[in-house]
């Protein structure tokens, strides 16, 4: 089967092309590169040297003897790249992860979060209208985020929530109050492909991620010249990553205000066997088919003592700090959200323990030497005028 991976020099896209191209899919991967473009905006650098796409496509195909293509250029921007590629390619499933994946970036200033929407919610739509075009029968696989939900205070459906009012019932998109305007355009991507469903009966599954972390996968450890785009830093690490770098370096962890945000999790291994689980049982023609793509939930308080025990078992002293919190967020919430899908697909998660962390921890010290202190307290505030 082919399969085309947006985003594909991204931290889970570069993976995910490895990993499918490993099981027997035929993948082809499309970048602009933009990513690296937004960290040396704001002055930040994924902790591990990675080589450029091409370089790590060419070793990847060499010791391999598979083979990765590419496609470079910009899905926003240019619908005509997005019309060729999809024609020239042919792919029967798409995975779409080229967004700008940080709520902090989103919330910099005016422009970044106009930045933010316009690539995030354009490319999604020239995706849409490309395949309406080329052959409405190829799955899209979206990437969401748990956070278009936000933390309401009632049970998190997969997607979808039954409501019964003045004595009439009907199903409609579960209401989402995201905390970000990252979030928000995952939103509305959601939004705009489930009305795609509806009107050209394409076939979509909105995989609603939670927080990934990780390191290393078993392709990105048969070299360092596959390595992925690990972040600790304030805008595109995710807060274990970023827990783990701090033990490291011996800084008190970043926990925000009261730490009781709760959030689901998953390691970025898990990342790619769901994918795959979505690529082989297809959404149907017209189904908008939400998955909550996550293991395990824990506050980040919990978390932080997670690492300060995982650091403890390597003779590190690890200890939590108090931050005031820079977002606007509930700090002490009700949270259960359903996720059963991936799960009944057949999805054997791997649980966060203390090897995990460790080995982290581990492979953070090799690189330590290349952390910038400066990019970890947080700067970016939510309320700033
Ligand atoms: N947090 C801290 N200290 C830190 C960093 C974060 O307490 O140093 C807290 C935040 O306030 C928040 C929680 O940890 O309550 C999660 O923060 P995060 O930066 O790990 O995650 P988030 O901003 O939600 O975004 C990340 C990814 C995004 C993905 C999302 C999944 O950057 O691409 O969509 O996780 S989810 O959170 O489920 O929406």
């Amino acid at each position: 089967m082919r399969v085309l991976i947006l985003g594909g020099d991204g931290y889970l896209g570069w993976p995910t092309a490895m990993y499918l191209s490993k099981q027997g899919f035929e993948v082809a991967v499309v970048d602009n590169m933009i990513k690296r473009y937004w960290e040396a905006q704001v002055g930040v650098e994924p902790l591990i040297p990675i080589r450029s796409l091409r370089r790590r496509i060419d070793f990847w195909n060499e010791i391999t003897g598979l083979k990765i293509k590419s496609f470079i250029g910009d899905i926003s921007e240019n619908s005509r790249f997005v019309y060729n590629t999809i024609s020239n390619f042919d792919p029967q499933a798409i995975i779409h992860y080229a967004e700008q994946p940080s709520a902090p970036y989103s919330m910099v200033t005016r422009n970044s979060c106009l930045e933010t929407q316009r690539n995030n919610i354009l490319g999604t739509l020239n995706l849409m209208f490309a395949i309406q075009r080329h052959n409405p029968d190829i799955h899209i696989i979206k990437l969401g985020t748990m956070g278009e939900y936000g933390t309401p205070n009632i049970d998190i459906e997969e997607g979808w929530l039954d409501v019964e009012h003045n004595g009439r019932k009907d199903r409609v998109l579960y209401p989402k109050r995201p905390p970000s305007f990252y979030h928000l355009s995952k939103v509305h991507d959601s939004a705009n492909l489930e009305f795609a469903c509806r009107i050209w009966n394409l076939r979509v599954t909105d995989l609603n991620q939670g927080i990934v972390y990780g390191i290393e996968t078993d392709e990105t450890i048969l070299h360092d010249d596959l390595n992925t785009s690990f972040h600790y830093d304030e805008y595109f690490g995710t807060v274990l990553n970023r827990f783990v770098a701090q033990a490291v370096l011996g800084m008190p962890l970043t926990v925000y205000g009261k730490g009781g945000q709760t959030r689901g999790m998953l390691n970025i291994k898990d990342t790619l066997k769901c994918v795959e689980l979505a690529i082989n049982n297809e959404a149907n023609a017209g189904e908008f088919r939400v998955f909550n793509q996550f293991t395990e939930t824990f506050s980040v308080y919990q978390l932080a003592q997670k690492v300060v025990e995982a650091g403890k078992g390597l003779g590190l002293d690890v200890s939590i700090g108090e931050y005031g919190n820079p977002r606007a967020e509930a700090e002490e919430h009700y949270f259960n959200a359903r996720h059963t899908g991936l799960h009944d697909l057949g999805l054997v998660p791997t649980y966060l323990d203390n090897k995990i962390i460790q080995r982290m921890i581990d492979v953070v010290t090799k690189y330590q030497h290349r952390i910038d202190r400066a990019n970890i307290e947080p700067t970016v505030k939510w309320n700033s005028k």
